[in-house]
């Protein structure tokens, strides 16, 4: 069975001011949907990866024939880290952390805006394209990273609860050269209700 994008569970403009509309139709539905064909298109080339769930074949890249792991890596990637990226974000839900997260965060960082504060730094100072992430450890340990392009943690074995994107795909129109403004903006957009169940569920 083929990838395919999942739906936008808002509408385009949901997001405003914060996340403009024509920002976020062009990419879901562009580049998202891109990084799926692209994924579904590599992956005609090796009949015994199509079947395999994306969490996996992001752990077997190894394994990938050399032709087309570059595109599983980089599509795949992608296809991965927009799916969560989109499913962390709500016009509604808790604006900040709760219970267990809620401990974990401060016990690693020393609160709420001691967190946004080492993220934002992470995500502003990726050189160029990629994303910052939140990790969570099996032992509910929570820590900052980030990823060039679209790598992912996932492909390390480790599990990312939230996570930033930030090539400029993402802020351009609204921000254009502003990574910073875009990063603070985007924190008013997140759902820590979603972020709290993928940290239960690390
Ligand atoms: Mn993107």
């Amino acid at each position: 069975m083929a990838h395919q994008l999942p739906a936008l569970p808002y509408a385009f403009g949901a997001l405003e001011p914060h996340i403009d509309a024509m920002t976020m139709e062009i990419h879901h539905d562009r580049h998202h949907q891109a990084y799926v064909n692209n994924l579904n298109n590599a992956l005609q080339n090796a009949p015994e990866f199509q079947e395999m769930e994306l969490e996996s074949l992001l752990r077997s890249l190894d394994r990938v024939p050399e032709s087309i792991r570059n595109a599983v890596r980089n599509n795949g990637g992608g296809h991965w880290n927009h799916s969560l990226f989109w499913e962390i974000m709500t016009p509604g839900g808790s604006s900040t952390p709760t219970g267990d997260l809620a401990n974990a965060i401060n016990a690693a960082f020393g609160g709420y805006d001691q967190f946004k504060d080492q993220l934002k730094a992470k995500a502003v100072g990726q050189f160029g394209s990629g994303w910052a992430w939140l990790v969570a450890a099996p032992d509910g340990s929570v820590s900052i990273e980030s990823t060039p392009n679209q790598d992912t943690p996932i492909m390390q074995g480790r599990r990312p609860i939230l996570g930033v994107d930030v090539w400029e795909h993402a802020y351009y129109l609204k921000y254009q050269n502003k990574r910073p403004d875009y990063v603070s903006a985007w924190f008013n957009t997140l759902n820590w209700d979603v972020v709290a169940q993928k940290y239960a569920n690390r």
